[in-house]
């Protein structure tokens, strides 16, 4: 490990030197500022019951992904690598007052779930967003460890995104607003993607590739599973879509991706402020093929928060 970040530490600090001068995490919406309270709902907090600048203002990673045990235990084992003082064990969920959401802070790292689905990452997003920005918090970078289907990779491989793309393997997400579809850009930080892949090829056995995530609506049709309660496609048109996708790029498919580079994109969560990364361990689509997630990514992990803290 030591060898690992005297050699990968340097163009890493370089490109988070660079981002000085416009590293807060921002809102983009004009109303908050006449608000008297913003109340987080499904994280149970607000700004008038919570002192958030106190509570989060040093927060310089947030690590996402879908199951609340999953988070949990990644918080434990951040407790745990960063030699932290206390039982990591039975670390508090900051959110316990709803069971929406679980989110852990252990140190400088925060941990939170988002479940599944666009809609329900979006919602934590939103609140998340707000309360980076309310706490002041600058220099924040945002990684997705969730889990994902491969599409033509070793087993146990992790993806690291470059780009998020659309069922129909465009690098957009489009947001329905009131009635109109406005559509934004998924782009993600592709220097920091280069970064973690060079990490992760001075750790055996860490089958670690860069490549575009597709992000789907639906786990069933849209991911062309034949097993799902409707099915109108054949075997043959599924394995026809999913080669398409592949050959455009694709590596892995999830369902949170594109939403979570457009919104952390527009809100400095991304590029030269921090990088949005989407990774996860192989999880066949056809059928389930279950790995534990840390496994793939913790050593990924801990190598940016231990450069980071150098
Ligand atoms: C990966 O796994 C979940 C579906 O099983 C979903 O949240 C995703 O993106």
């Amino acid at each position: 490990m030591t060898s690992l970040l005297a050699d990968s530490s340097k163009p890493f600090m370089a490109e988070r030197k660079s981002y000085a001068g416009n590293r807060f995490v921002h809102v983009k919406n004009p109303h908050l500022d006449s608000m008297d309270e913003d109340i987080l709902y499904h994280l149970d907090l607000g700004t008038k019951t919570h002192n958030l600048p106190a509570m989060f203002g040093d927060i310089k990673f947030v690590c996402v992904g879908g199951s609340p045990n999953r988070m949990k235990a990644f918080a434990q084992f951040m407790h745990k690598e960063l030699g932290l003082k206390g039982d990591g064990e039975n670390i508090k969920d900051i959110c316990a007052g709803t069971d929406r959401y679980c989110m852990y802070k252990v140190g400088l790292v925060l941990s939170i779930s988002h479940g599944m689905g666009i809609p329900s990452i979006s919602i934590m997003l939103h609140e998340l967003i707000k309360l980076l920005h309310h706490a002041k918090c600058c220099d924040v970078t945002i990684i997705r460890i969730g889990t994902s289907g491969g599409l033509g990779i070793e087993p146990g491989s992790v993806v690291v995104t470059d780009t998020a793309v659309d069922s129909f393997f465009k690098p957009q997400f489009e947001q329905v607003i009131l009635d109109n579809v406005v559509v934004r850009s998924t782009e993600l930080d592709k220097d920091l993607a280069e970064e973690l892949l060079n990490c992760s090829k001075e750790i055996p056995d860490f089958p670690t590739l860069i490549g575009h995530t597709m992000c789907t609506y639906d786990f069933y049709e849209g991911q062309g599973r034949l097993d799902g309660a409707l099915c109108s496609f054949s075997h043959e048109k599924k394995l026809e879509y999913l080669k398409r996708a592949y050959n455009a790029g694709v590596r892995n498919i999830e369902m949170e991706s594109t939403v979570f580079a457009a919104m952390c994109g527009l809100c400095g969560l991304k590029g030269k402020i921090s990088s949005s990364l989407v990774f996860g361990p192989f999880r066949s689509p056809h059928p389930p093929f279950p790995l534990p997630l840390l496994e793939g990514t913790k050593p990924i992990i801990m190598v940016c928060l231990a450069i980071y803290l150098q």
